[in-house]
């Protein structure tokens, strides 16, 4: 019954139908399913299809539009479940988090964003298509301990090593532990460009986000 719902919810993400990906996410809460199991089981491997076809060129644009228009969707039905299961706890850290300049991927770093606050952090998310100066004023203003930085496209993920080269000018470098992440990322990308950690998805940034608070 639960493994029928996700996949009729993976197959509704790849065939780019928002409303049965809204429903059958509802169906998956009803059904008792966790919701980062209906993200992690039954979202995301439907994105990860349209992804491989839109490469294989069997999508065009608007296919990856409507279909990440259905996932957001249905993290609008799932953010508030999440937040329903956080326990009582004291902040864990500061986090100013954003998708750099030039990628307006907001998914993956919304998502980060969702399960860092969900675990006890105070987060400050600017978005997507960050200017640099933006995440600097942000840690700044906010004195925030921690800074995420998101890039989806091979293109965009220089733009990581220029925030954190932006971070060393402006004096703040040692204020913040920077984690950064994004399907073209690598921990070797991110020893690479001295930022303190990569994690390869959501629940992997909050283990990371914890360990570098904890030094
Ligand atoms: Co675009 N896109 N896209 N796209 N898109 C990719 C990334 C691509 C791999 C597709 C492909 O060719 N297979 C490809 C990049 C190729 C490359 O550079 N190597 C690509 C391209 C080429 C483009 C355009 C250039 C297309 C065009 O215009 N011709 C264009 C660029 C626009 C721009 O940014 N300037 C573009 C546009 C778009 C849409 C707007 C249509 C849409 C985004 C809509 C939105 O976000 N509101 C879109 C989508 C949906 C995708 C795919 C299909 C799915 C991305 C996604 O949301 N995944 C994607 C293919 C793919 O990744 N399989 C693709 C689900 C999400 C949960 O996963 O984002 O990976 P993800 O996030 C994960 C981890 O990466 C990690 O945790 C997250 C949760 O598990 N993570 C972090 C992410 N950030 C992190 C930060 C951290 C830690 C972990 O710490 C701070």
């Amino acid at each position: 019954m639960a493994d029928e719902i996700l996949t009729q919810l993976t197959n509704a993400i790849i065939e780019g139908d928002p409303d049965l990906a809204v429903e059958m996410t509802q169906k998956a809460l009803n059904a008792g399913l966790e919701p980062m199991d209906i993200i992690q089981q039954g979202l995301v491997p439907g994105m990860t299809v349209v992804g491989e076809r839109y490469e294989s060129g069997e999508y065009f644009l608007p296919n990856l539009i409507i279909s990440a228009n259905g996932m957001q969707d249905a993290m609008k039905l799932l953010e508030p479940e999440l937040r329903a299961r956080q326990q009582a706890m004291s902040v864990a850290g500061k986090v100013v988090i954003g998708t750099v300049q030039g990628d307006i991927h907001e998914i993956g770093k919304s998502l980060v964003a969702t399960m860092l606050s969900v675990n006890g952090f105070q987060v400050f998310d600017l978005g997507v298509d960050v200017p640099t100066e933006q995440f600097i004023a942000k840690v700044k203003e906010t004195g925030a301990n921690l800074l995420g930085l998101s890039a989806l496209l091979t293109t965009t993920m220089v733009v990581q090593r220029e925030v954190i080269e932006a971070l060393e000018q402006s004096g703040l470098r040692q204020q913040v532990k920077i984690m950064v992440g994004g399907a073209p990322v690598s921990r070797g990308w991110a020893n690479e460009i001295g930022a303190d950690g990569y994690a390869e998805d959501a629940i992997g940034a909050v283990l990371l986000a914890k360990q570098l608070v904890a030094g």
